[in-house]
């Protein structure tokens, strides 16, 4: 493990701050920096036991980020970009957790990060308008702004299988990892899931497990990874022209990851070079297989042709027909959930030791002491992996009780669906801001250029407040109306809703179905959001404070 720094000081009680942030994953790490910069006091709160958000919880074999290192990495600190050396194309969970830690230790962040501690509740006070949140440990703090850094893919869901308390054996949640190496060694295990958390490591645990059972709901789309080892010149070729490489993934790509921008469709190319093209992509990896065409997310017979090759492809991997045919996505367009990206995961299946279990057909009835009960058979296991995803981008959120005017939870605000202007802020909460909220591009994009951008443009209107002396800001309610609209409207427009993806809320029983990422892309969403600050924070009420505020900073 990595953490060997001195942990943080507990909260006085009663303590008052100018702003608390929520979470000491990248997002928090970065805010505080930022704050600090402005002069401001903060304090982050963090449930887990160190910094690194995602990454400090995801530990599970073969966790490992699908953009690539020298792209998912801060890019705020020139030493820091320069200095940080990725040892491969795409970085494992512990040396992002790594970096994390480093990036906490080299901008001396842990002073002002509480660890071990969870936010329960954030209430607004009209009158003094300042939050009180109170938190796990009993403290309780004040200040007039909160920063929601809780991530989007850190509230692990598990699932309600009849019978899971009767399991004899160890239970494992991918979201959920323990901080040991577990041993699957001569084991029966059986894996629940197949996204990318299953698809990551349901390769590395069947070289272990005596017997490996994958238990599948639904097929999805997977490219293989191509890592590799980063060489020193590799990242020096990358460095040469950084400046240039972070100005692209901020203002010109649509998902913040620079790649080859496509200049025509998939059907006006034959389908010879359209294979070739394809066959191109899979080849060098990653998830930019998706920007071959510049029409995969929108046209369904485009989406076809890449849906084809990659059916094509494991076809030709998984010997089994059955399997084969089992492992092959047919209920959903390529690319409208994030196409997972894998080392050898269609090649596990040809392994003695490894069986798909269809639950689509027989759904799991109930897990028995030593089994998992599927169509009437039991599948024998000793220790059960469950690779069942997260209650997304608003199940953390959803976890603290947060009120705003007039008392209303924003639970009961947003329970027909999350409802933010440019998912920064949400009407009726003055002062707390939201980063890669629902509304923003969020999980469609490379995560640290979002956050970034949201913490820049966070910081730069705390200053502009306390330049001119205002107390507080607050999305307006017909602002956020013609948000909603736009999102939806642009969501609309492309394959992304058919799908049953956790973007949708549609893994979560009873969660209601609306899209909530921002699918105009990262450069037009920077600049949107660059325009409403130059117009004076237009679609933002903001109140000259009646007092001196203490978010003047000093
Ligand atoms: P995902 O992508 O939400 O995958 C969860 C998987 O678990 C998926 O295959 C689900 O099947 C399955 N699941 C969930 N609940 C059940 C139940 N009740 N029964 C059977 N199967 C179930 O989570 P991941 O952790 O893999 O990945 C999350 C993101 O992390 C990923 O998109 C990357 O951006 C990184 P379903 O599809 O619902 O039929």
């Amino acid at each position: 493990m990595v953490a060997t720094q001195p942990q943080s000081v507990p909260t006085r009680a009663h303590a008052r701050y100018d702003v608390i942030v929520v979470g000491a994953g990248f997002t928090g790490l970065y805010m505080l920096h930022r704050l600090r910069k402005l002069g401001l006091s903060a304090r982050v709160f963090e449930q887990g036991g160190d910094v690194g958000g995602t990454w400090y919880w995801n530990r599970y074999p073969g966790a490992r980020c699908d953009v690539e290192s020298m792209q998912y990495s801060f890019s705020f600190d020139e030493a820091l970009q320069r200095e940080w050396d990725w040892s491969e194309r795409y970085a494992p969970q512990p040396e992002i957790l790594r970096y994390a830690n480093h990036v906490a230790d080299r901008f001396d962040l842990r002073k002002d990060i509480q660890l071990d501690t969870r936010v329960e509740s954030a209430v607004f006070d009209e009158t003094s308008n300042e939050w009180t949140v109170t938190t796990s440990d009993g403290a309780t703090v004040t200040a007039p702004y909160v920063v929601l850094g809780t991530g989007c893919l850190s509230n692990a869901r598990v699932p309600e299988f009849k019978g899971m308390g009767d399991f004899k054996g160890q239970v494992y949640h991918t979201g959920h990892w323990p901080h040991e190496p577990v041993d699957f060694t001569g084991l029966r295990v059986g894996v629940i899931g197949t996204g990318s958390s299953a698809i990551q490591s349901i390769p590395l645990i069947a070289e272990q497990a005596s017997e490996l059972f994958v238990f599948q709901r639904t097929a999805n789309f997977s490219v293989p990874a191509r890592n590799a080892p980063l060489s020193a010149g590799e990242r020096e070729a990358w460095r040469k022209d950084y400046a240039e490489i972070r100005r692209r993934a901020r203002e010109d790509m649509k998902n913040g990851i620079v790649q080859p921008v496509p200049d025509r469709g998939a059907l006006d190319d034959p389908d010879e070079v359209r294979r070739e093209k394809y066959g191109a992509r899979w080849n060098s990896g990653g998830l930019t297989f998706m920007g071959v065409y510049n029409n995969l997310v929108l046209d369904q017979p485009a989406n076809d042709t890449a849906a084809d090759f990659i059916r094509e492809r494991i076809a030709g991997i998984v010997a089994d027909p059955e399997t084969s045919r089992l492992l092959q996505p047919n209920d959903h367009p390529v690319g409208s959930k994030r196409i997972c990206v894998d080392t050898d995961y269609y090649a596990t299946f040809n392994r003695p030791n490894v069986k798909l279990v269809d639950i689509r057909s027989h759904p799991i009835e109930r897990i028995q002491p030593h089994a998992v009960r599927s169509g009437g058979r039991d599948y024998q296991v000793d220790a059960l992996v469950l690779a069942t995803g997260f209650d997304a981008m608003t199940g953390s959120v959803a976890k603290i009780d947060i009120r705003g005017r007039g008392g209303r939870t924003l639970n009961d605000k947003w329970a027909e669906g999350p409802r933010t202007y440019l998912g920064l802020m949400s009407a009726g909460f003055p002062n707390l801001f939201i980063v890669t909220g629902p509304g923003s591009p969020s999980v469609l994009s490379n995560m640290i250029v979002s956050i970034e951008q949201h913490v820049d443009w966070i910081a730069d209107c705390l200053a502009y407040m306390r330049d001119r002396g205002v107390g507080s800001i607050e999305a307006t309610h017909s602002a956020e109306d013609r948000w909603v609209a736009h999102v939806n409207e642009v969501a609309g427009s492309t394959l992304y809703p058919q799908a049953n993806s956790w973007y949708m809320g549609a893994n979560i029983p009873g969660k209601p179905q609306i899209f909530m990422p921002y699918i105009g892309g990262v450069g037009v969403y920077r600049q949107i959001c660059n325009d409403v600050a130059a117009k004076d924070y237009d679609g933002f009420a903001m109140v000259v404070a009646a007092r001196p505020q203490a978010a003047a900073g000093g």
